[in-house]
């Protein structure tokens, strides 16, 4: 595997440097953030992450993420131009060395949460979603500002993006995705790139909207879409595993079997007796998660891929990004290091 770090370029408060300090750290995941979905990438950026990151030892080869187009999502009227642009800015990434790009196909929000700093009773924050704060809130009546939703769209927009993906619902969704993966898939063959989709977070409808990368059986099915090594999953732990029915560490065993895990997100959750769901520290009795075995598993079916400590909790007073600090992400690159290489040297 190859450790990975999201790094949120030259704006993100750690520095490359701090991370490069990280053991075993390999690779930076980040992304042109300056450029609004549906318009193409400078090289010069590219150009300029790839080299800083040489300058510190570190290889930029993970993009997360290229985000793709409501329009492209909605299958309006604009979606091939907007695809000949996803394609070219994929080209652009392979250009500079980019070997995996992540995206989402999440009507309108990415993931959903309804607190980003909840305190433990340790003191140290994390960001949760609990039912009784989202029940009762209805963006078509309501003004909403749930923390980390896009404030690019603005109440009105969102209310017509609502009622535009429910007309299209979630078999619209599927074929707009098909689309998007007959296209944009034989691009990234040809330039050695694989595409990574990042699950739903929660893996379960929000406000209505249609969310369809949320289970087995959906994974099946969108693997099935374009049968390539290059159309493949970034298989998230934190956002699969809030949903009790999926069994991760299954998941995880079988479609790294078939090869087809590009990126790993590694995260533990605790689910909550209603549903609800709290982020917590990566070890598994920490969460509802055994990151024993989602490791276990990766080592056993030889996993090859990227793999990130996704999101950790703020300790020891540091402030920023909620999900992106440094400390806790650092401590669940080790333990997770820590995991590969026992069950590596088990294997033996
Ligand atoms: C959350 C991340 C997601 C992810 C996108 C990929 O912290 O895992 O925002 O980057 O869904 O497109």
């Amino acid at each position: 595997m190859k450790m990975s770090f999201r790094w949120y370029g030259e704006s993100d408060p750690i520095s490359l440097e701090y991370i490069s300090q990280i053991p075993g750290m390999r690779s930076i995941v980040s992304a042109v953030y300056d450029v609004k979905p549906g318009e193409v990438w400078p090289e010069e950026s590219l150009a300029r992450m790839k080299e800083q990151c040489e300058a510190h030892g570190l290889v930029f080869d993970v993009v997360e993420s290229i985000p793709v187009h409501e329009d492209i999502k909605l299958g309006r009227n604009n979606v091939d131009e907007l695809l000949d642009v996803y394609c070219e800015n994929i080209r652009r990434c392979a250009k500079y060395g980019v070997k995996c790009v992540t995206y989402n196909f999440m009507p309108v929000f990415d993931w959903t949460r309804t607190q980003l700093d909840k305190k433990a009773p340790d003191g140290s924050t994390s960001l949760v979603m609990y039912w009784d704060q989202m029940r009762g809130l209805d963006p078509l009546k309501d003004d909403i500002h749930l923390p980390g939703w896009d404030s690019s769209y603005s109440q009105e927009e969102v209310r017509e993006l609502i009622s535009a993906y429910g007309a299209i619902g979630e078999e619209g969704l599927w074929r707009n995705l098909e689309k998007f993966l007959k296209k944009v898939i034989p691009v990234a063959e040809e330039c050695g790139v694989v595409m990574a989709i990042h699950p739903d977070d929660p893996p379960y409808p929000i406000f209505g909207l249609p969310r369809i990368i949320t289970c087995e059986e959906h994974l099946d099915r969108f693997l099935k879409i374009v049968d390539s090594p290059a159309n493949s999953l970034c298989l998230c732990t934190g956002s699969l595993g809030c949903a009790k029915t999926n069994d991760v560490a299954k998941m995880v065993r079988k479609y790294s079997e078939m090869g087809r895990i590009g990126f790993m997100h590694i995260r533990n959750v605790k689910i909550m007796e209603d549903g609800s769901f709290e982020e917590r520290a990566h070890l598994s009795r920490c969460g509802s998660l055994d990151i024993y075995e989602i490791v276990k598993n990766l080592v056993e079916t030889g996993f090859d891929g990227y793999v990130r400590p996704d999101h950790g909790r703020m300790i020891w007073g540091e402030t920023g990004k909620p999900g992106y600090g440094l400390f806790d992400r650092a401590l669940g690159a080790t333990y997770i290091n820590g995991l590969f290489e026992a069950c590596e040297k088990d294997r033996k």
